[in-house]
C-alpha cells in the first residue's frame, strides 16, 4: 500500500483527549491537536527564555552559558527572574512541552487504534528528568538541587553530585542502571545487525525471512527470542534504564546521604564472612 492511500485510511477524525475537533487537523504531515498546541507554546515559550536568560547572562560561548537554578536560602519558594526564577520557568516549560508531546503520543495511538508504548516508553524518559528537577529537589527541600541548564555546568553537576557520596559507582541502584544501559546497547546492537543481515542483501541476493533470523541465534545460542520477543526484551531494558536512574538519584539524597562505598558495609560485615 503506498504512503499516501495509507495516510487517507489513518487520516480519521476522533480520538482525541481534548479540544474535541476544534484542534483535530493536519499541517502537512504533522497531526496538531490541543497537545500539538500547547506543545508549540511550551517549547517556543521556554526556548525564548533560554536565549533571554543567555542574552543577559556574562557569556555567548556556547560552551558556558548557564542558567541555574536558585541558590539554596530560597528554598522551595519561588526566586526573582535572575536569581534562578529564569531557571524555575524554563523547567515548567519543559515540562509541559514534554508531557504534551506525550499526550499528543497517546491521541495519535488513539486515532490508529494502537496501543500507547510509546507515550509510556517516552514517559519514562520524562519521569527520570522530572526526578532530577522536582522529585528530588522537593524532597530535599530546595530547588537549588536541580541541575543547571549549561553544557558544561551540567557535567559540573553531575560530577559535583557524584563526589557528594564519595564514589557514585557504588550505588547499588545506579549500578542497575547503568547494566540496563549496556544491555539495551547490546539488544539494539544484535537486533539491528541481525535485520540488516536478513533484509539489505547485496546486490542480486534475495531478501531472507525471519526464519533465517531465528536459525541464526538458534545455531549461534541455541535459543531465538523471536522476531516479536526481541522487541519486548529491548523495551523492557529501556523501560528499566530510565526508570533505575530515577531511582538511583533519588535514593542518593532524600533516602541516604552517606558515602555509596560505606553503604556496601553491611555486605563486607556479614557474620558468614568471618
Ligand atoms: C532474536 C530474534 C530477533 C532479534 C534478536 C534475537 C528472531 C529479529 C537480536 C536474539 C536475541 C536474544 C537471544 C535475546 C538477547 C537478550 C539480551 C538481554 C541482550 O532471537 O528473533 O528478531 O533481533
Amino acid at each position: 500500500m503506498s504512503m499516501l492511500s495509507f495516510e487517507r485510511k489513518y487520516r480519521v477524525r476522533g480520538g482525541t483527549l481534548i479540544g474535541g475537533d476544534m484542534f483535530d487537523f493536519w499541517i502537512g504531515p504533522f497531526y496538531v491537536g490541543f497537545f500539538g498546541v500547547t506543545t508549540a507554546i511550551f517549547a517556543i515559550l521556554g526556548t525564548a527564555l533560554i536565549f533571554y536568560a543567555a542574552a543577559i547572562g556574562p557569556t555567548w560561548n556556547p560552551w558556558l552559558i548557564s542558567i541555574n537554578p536558585p541558590d539554596v536560602s530560597y528554598g522551595l519558594g519561588l526566586a526573582p527572574l535572575k536569581e534562578g526564577g529564569f531557571w524555575q520557568i524554563i523547567t515548567i516549560c519543559a515540562i509541559g512541552a514534554f508531557v504534551s508531546w506525550a499526550l499528543r503520543e497517546v491521541e495519535i495511538s488513539r486515532k490508529l487504534g494502537m496501543g500507547y508504548h510509546v507515550p509510556f516508553a517516552f514517559g519514562m524518559a520524562i519521569l527520570a528528568y522530572v526526578t532530577l528537577v522536582v522529585f528530588r529537589p522537593v524532597l530535599m527541600g530546595a530547588w537549588s538541587h536541580g541541575f543547571p541548564y549549561g553544557i558544561f555546568t551540567h557535567l559540573d553537576w553531575v560530577s559535583n553530585t557524584g563526589y557528594a557520596y564519595v564514589n557514585f559507582h557504588y550505588n547499588p541502584a545506579h549500578m542497575i542502571a547503568v547494566s540496563f544501559f549496556f544491555t539495551t546497547c547490546l539488544a539494539l546492537a544484535l537486533h539491528g545487525a541481525l535485520i540488516l543481515s536478513a533484509v539489505n542483501p547485496k546486490k542480486g541476493e534475495t531478501v531472507k525471512t525471519p526464519e533465517y533470523e531465528d536459525t541464526f541465534f538458534r545455531d549461534f545460542i541455541g535459543y531465538s527470542v523471536g522476531t516479536i520477543g526481541i522487541h519486548r526484551v529491548g523495551l523492557f531494558l529501556a523501560l528499566n534504564a530510565g526508570f533505575w536512574s530515577a531511582v538511583c538519584i533519588i535514593i542518593a539524597g532524600p533516602l541516604y546521604d552517606g558515602s555509596f562505598p560505606e553503604w556496601w558495609e553491611w555486605w563486607r560485615n556479614m557474620p558468614i564472612w568471618s
